[in-house]
């Protein structure tokens, strides 16, 4: 068992080792060219060379032309030198000992809920990374708490070294067991629901954060396996195309999905307001914090976004007409799910594929981008069927 795991994680990580070796390869071809350097002939000398000669001087002429194409390659690749592993750091996310001093906005009580556990979500409620923890946690059935976080000051996550939102904490042993990232989280709860046998304190080491420096010397860090379940048990007719293939639109509805969603909610400046009114509502904001921070959050928010989502679309390479490439994504995902044949990626019944897509699209219902988007495609069967599970906590019958 513990074989199995240790080889999952060290197929991971080699992964990241790998891609990090090929650049220490590059670097040293670099030096190396860079040592040999540029050959120059001055026109005089060239006249004063016997015939004879000639033919040498041809070739040396072209060698010292090579010479001088190869380095200038060379130089140009050595400015797109990249870290060594040794620059590299690995650590496990935190347990936190004492309970944070914050307010819980809300809690949601799952009737269904059997597996124990003590869970507290900081979230913002329409981020698309909270939204797919959310889909996840209420389609299983469980009970927990969420605070609300304040997107422009965001003191409820203070306590915390990683910056950004969902973070779930989980009861252990000890205190709580933080966990940073959505598709960690859910997969690792994916894992805990395979198998309980093993804690989640266990579980997390599988999980390492990695952080180096990337092209341009800025520090990056990397959540290693967050795409991998980790299963103790693998039977022979375990099929693994399927397992990279869910793994695939995870990350596709991360990488890619996720894109499309913030150029299209923010297009036009009054778009933008609408949107954050939107989310305030459904955030119960004006409930949760001062008038002031409402309007804050709201005006600076939405006028902040509308400029981002501008950039967002030129780094995402998104269409001029932003609406065009979010109905093309999920042109993709219904092609992917006509290819399966079945009501849901998982079949009969959803997998996380499903989940991670349905919780990043949940992230805009209500805005004006998502009526659009049921008016121009065919997506609302599945996603409504997808919200209906959600609600009846259909994937609690799978963890009994
Ligand atoms: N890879 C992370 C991304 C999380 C993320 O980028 N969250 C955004 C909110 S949608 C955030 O917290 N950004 C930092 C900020 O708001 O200051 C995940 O999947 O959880």
């Amino acid at each position: 068992m513990a074989a199995m795991w240790s080889y999952v994680y060290r197929c991971a990580r080699t992964r990241l080792y790998s891609n990090l070796l090929s650049d220490v390869h590059e670097l040293r071809f670099c030096n190396l060219s860079r040592i040999k350097g540029p050959v120059f002939y001055s026109s005089q000398s060239y006249q004063a060379t016997k015939p004879k000669s000639r033919y040498l001087l041809i070739g040396l002429l072209s060698a010292g032309a090579g010479i001088i194409a190869g380095s200038t390659y060379s130089y140009y690749r050595l400015l797109d030198i990249r870290p060594i592993p040794s620059e590299s750091k690995e650590t496990i996310s935190k347990l936190v000992h004492e309970l944070p001093n914050v307010t819980i906005s809300r809690k949601v009580v799952s009737p269904v809920d059997s597996t124990g556990l003590k869970l507290i979500l900081f979230q913002y409620p329409t981020c698309p990374f909270c939204c797919k923890v959310r889909a996840v946690l209420d389609y299983y059935g469980l009970s927990y708490d969420v605070v609300e976080v304040n997107p422009v000051l965001r003191q409820q996550i203070k306590w915390s070294d990683y910056k950004k939102v969902p973070i779930l904490l989980v009861r252990v042993d000890g205190g709580y067991q933080q966990l940073n990232d959505s598709s960690m989280i859910i997969s690792l709860l994916g894992s805990y629901f395979h198998d309980k046998s093993t804690g989640i304190k266990e579980l997390v080491k599988f999980y390492p954060t990695i952080e180096y420096h990337d092209a341009d010397d800025r520090r990056k860090k990397e959540i290693m396996n967050r795409y991998f379940l980790m299963y103790q048990n693998i039977s022979e007719n375990t099929d693994f195309s399927e397992i990279k293939n869910v793994q695939k639109w995870r990350k596709w509805a991360d990488e890619v999905l996720v894109h499309s969603l913030s150029p299209n909610v923010y297009r036009t400046r009054e778009e933008a307001l609408e949107s954050f009114r939107w989310f305030s509502k459904v955030g119960e904001w004006e409930r949760l914090f001062p008038a002031w921070e409402v309007s804050l959050i709201v005006y600076v928010g939405a006028y902040v976004m509308w400029i981002i989502g501008k950039r967002l679309k030129q780094r995402h390479s998104l269409k001029d007409d932003v609406r065009q490439s979010l109905y093309d994504n999920c042109f993709q995902w219904l092609k992917e799910l006509k290819r399966k044949g079945t009501p849901y990626h998982g079949g009969s019944s959803p997998n996380l594929a499903d989940l991670a897509v349905y919780g990043v699209l949940n992230s805009i219902e209500g805005c004006r981008a998502f009526q659009d988007l049921l008016d121009n495609t065919k997506i609302g069967t599945w996603y409504f069927s997808m919200k209906k599970l959600c609600k009846e906590h259909h994937g609690s019958l799978s963890l009994n």
